[in-house]
């Protein structure tokens, strides 16, 4: 399916830091350091898409301190094969225990086997001064919009039979902005989880892992701009021979031009705009639209099912 037209290299921007970090991330962290001495075990959520990229030293370090669960969620959108060496390979991925988890099928036996694991490595840990009380404590961390409030709710409503959310969620980064107040998913034993705002590595080291986080959606897309987004997700799919693009947005054949793509899907949605050029109204697709629009779909599995680590575990 690849033609020879299609890039071999992507080049990748200079990008600015600056934006990456805002203030409710620095107040993050301060109330997540505030409440870790009360905790028994640190639940990190990371989206499965990218199981190395963008995790955030602050939280391997608090880990250290207590029993780590790594949750990888969102695996619906991730391919079968990175699927298998996920759960074959879970000491690769720097946790105690590693949990996969799609949370759009909220399945009993996914938050069972959450709870089963957090009682079992908190009860091999020395609980110190926690051990007086019989309840449990559990911080859940991430970056931003991996699924974190979803996780709680999630369990709240399978292992408690509850409806309703009970920690805010949303499907753009920032939804959570302070350490909440803790949340109880479970009755015997009881056990508290905490949510906390999603928390970016502040140092991030190319403009590559900025674009895979941006493309998961873990960033605000404005950072980069969409549209440099949807060109980095055009460069991997071509590359990974993911062109399920192509029947989607009425193309012809695979192609590289993402200006070619983002005209085909305005076209599709007919959604075009009006300009003024030298006196005279010319329609034109509306790129913006077409970018938002790919993008969503990427993130809701419909262009293609995906793992940016790959290189790094093959
Ligand atoms: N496809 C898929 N989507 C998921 C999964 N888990 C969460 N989501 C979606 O991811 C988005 C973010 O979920 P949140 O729970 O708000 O994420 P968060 O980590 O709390 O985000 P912040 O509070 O902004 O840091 C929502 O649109 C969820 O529906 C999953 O397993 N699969
Ligand atoms: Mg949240």
């Amino acid at each position: 399916m690849r033609g020879a037209r299609l890039r071999e290299r992507f080049t990748f921007p200079l990008y600015d830091m600056a934006t990456w970090f805002p203030g409710h991330m620095y107040k993050g962290i301060q109330g997540m350091q505030k409440r870790i001495g009360d905790m028994d075990c640190i639940i990190e959520v990371h989206d499965a898409r990218i199981p190395f990229t963008g995790r955030n030293p602050i939280f391997d370090r608090h880990a250290k301190m207590r029993p780590h669960i790594l949750v990888l969620s969102k695996v619906d959108l991730v391919d079968k094969k990175s699927v298998h060496w996920m759960q074959k390979n879970p000491d690769k991925l720097g946790a105690t225990e590693v949990i996969l988890a799609d949370m759009k099928r909220q399945t009993l036996r996914t938050s069972n086997l959450l709870v089963e694991k957090m009682l079992e490595v908190i009860d091999h840990t020395d609980r110190f001064h926690r051990s007086r009380n019989e309840s449990y404590h559990v911080l859940v961390a991430g970056i931003p919009n991996v699924g974190k409030s979803t996780l709680i709710n999630y369990l709240r409503n399978t292992t408690l039979k509850k409806k309703g959310k009970s920690a805010k969620v949303g499907g753009i980064p920032g939804i959570t902005k302070s350490v909440m107040e803790r949340i109880k998913i479970c009755e015997d034993p009881k056990i508290y989880l905490v949510d906390t705002p999603g928390v970016l590595t502040p140092r991030i080291e190319s403009a590559e892992v900025a674009l895979q986080l941006a493309a998961c959606n873990t960033v605000r897309s404005e950072v980069l701009g969409e549209e440099l987004i949807c060109d980095y997700i055009l460069y991997y799919l071509n590359k990974h021979g993911l062109t399920r693009y192509v029947e989607e947005y009425g193309l012809d054949e695979p192609i590289d031009n993402i200006h070619e793509v983002l005209k085909a899907i305005a076209k599709k949605y007919d959604k075009h705009l009006k300009h003024r050029v030298s006196g005279e109204y010319q329609v034109l697709p509306n790129f913006q639209f077409a970018a938002h629009k790919m993008l969503h779909d990427f993130n809701r599995g419909l262009l293609a099912e995906v793992n940016f680590n790959w290189e790094m575990m093959s």
